[in-house]
């Protein structure tokens, strides 16, 4: 064999091995992977969903197909146990409420910590500095590889009986709150009962009048017309803000090229950067537009005075003290910090 001849038939077997290995990676790629979120479109949280889909989609040439599955359909509706499912696989991917997960991630009721975020910027400063980074180092020991910061938003109380301006106007009212024990803490001290439920029966429980009110960033408010729920008040009182985090399952992710790798995470930044946009447009300072559209509705929005905001921080603050110790002092304090400095 001449050393060309010799040369061909190497570089042939390379090829070979290569096609193989190729065609096993290909193989072993699902035909659909499951993408769960809690509410769908025309929701932003749904919108960046189908958004993350379809940029994967295009840029995979169809290699991998994502479906959205709102309604934590996957796991009955239950966002509680979104977290565990995805951890045993039977999600594939997510973008999840940090509220959904902190009882798996119990750091994660730092978002949940009354009055820590004062604005906009605070959440920036958390989600993109050293508490963002602490958050993806706790996950990614935890099955699931994450990729993007998006948001839900600030949660506004609502009800259907009376203005809130004051911890006493909250006295005997039914709330529905999410299912992290440290809602049911805050709404207490604010002398309201708290009953916890999904958002699945959240809506008929304020339709039949079951609960008085909720607490929602004001994006689900208005594409859940929660105006026609009887939640006639609403108060602008931002005291806890929910991000949103795109992951991927740890198994899933490692199943795919990293040509493919960086596509999805590019897609998940992109989408979540949109997300944040749609869920401030219309609510921020400089652009009420949302603002007005829900007053328009007939509902009642009220705006608490410094002073007024200050009552309700100083009857949460035993809330906010038991609750630095149990998700650990030195991420409150970070946190904290991060706050401070923005
Ligand atoms: O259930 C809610 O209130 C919602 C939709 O905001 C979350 O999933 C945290």
């Amino acid at each position: 064999m001449t050393m060309s001849r010799r040369w061909l038939f190497a570089a042939a077997g390379a090829l070979a091995v290569s096609l193989t290995a190729g065609m096993a990676a290909a193989q072993a790629y699902k035909s659909e992977y499951k993408l769960s979120t809690v509410v769908g479109k025309p929701f932003p949280w749904g919108i960046a969903g189908e958004r993350w889909g379809d940029l994967v989609r295009e840029r995979t040439q169809g290699r991998i197909n994502i479906k959205m599955y709102p309604g934590t359909s996957l796991v009955g509706g239950d966002q509680t146990k979104e977290f565990t499912a995805l951890r045993q696989g039977t999600i594939d991917l997510a973008i999840g409420s940090t509220i959904n997960w902190s009882p798996q991630i119990k750091q994660l009721n730092l978002f949940s910590m009354p009055f820590l975020m004062p604005d906009y910027k605070a959440i920036d400063a958390l989600t993109q500095g050293p508490v963002g980074k602490k958050f993806f180092e706790l996950l990614s020991a935890r099955d699931v590889v994450p990729l993007a910061w998006g948001e839900n938003g600030f949660r506004e109380v609502t009800n259907s009986k009376r203005e809130i301006k004051s911890p006493d106007d909250m006295k005997g009212l039914k709330f529905r709150v999410v299912g992290s024990p440290l809602f049911n803490d805050t709404f207490s001290a604010l002398g309201a009962n708290p009953t916890q439920m999904s958002w699945a029966d959240a809506q008929p429980a304020l339709s039949t009048g079951a609960v008085d009110g909720q607490e929602n960033p004001l994006t689900i408010f208005t594409v859940a017309k929660l105006h026609t729920v009887g939640q006639k008040y609403v108060t602008l009182w931002g005291y806890v803000a929910d991000p949103l985090i795109f992951v991927v399952n740890k198994q899933v992710w490692a199943s795919w090229k990293p040509e493919d790798q960086k596509i999805v995470r590019e897609a998940a930044m992109q989408a979540a950067k949109e997300n944040i946009v749609a869920a401030r447009k219309g609510i921020v300072p400089g652009d009420d537009a949302t603002l007005k559209e829900i007053a328009g509705l007939g509902v009642t929005i009220t705006r608490l005075s410094p002073a007024e905001l200050k009552a309700f921080q100083t009857a949460t603050k035993p809330v906010y003290e038991k609750w630095t110790k149990e998700i650990g002092p030195d991420l409150v304090k970070m946190a904290e910090d991060s706050i401070a400095k923005r």
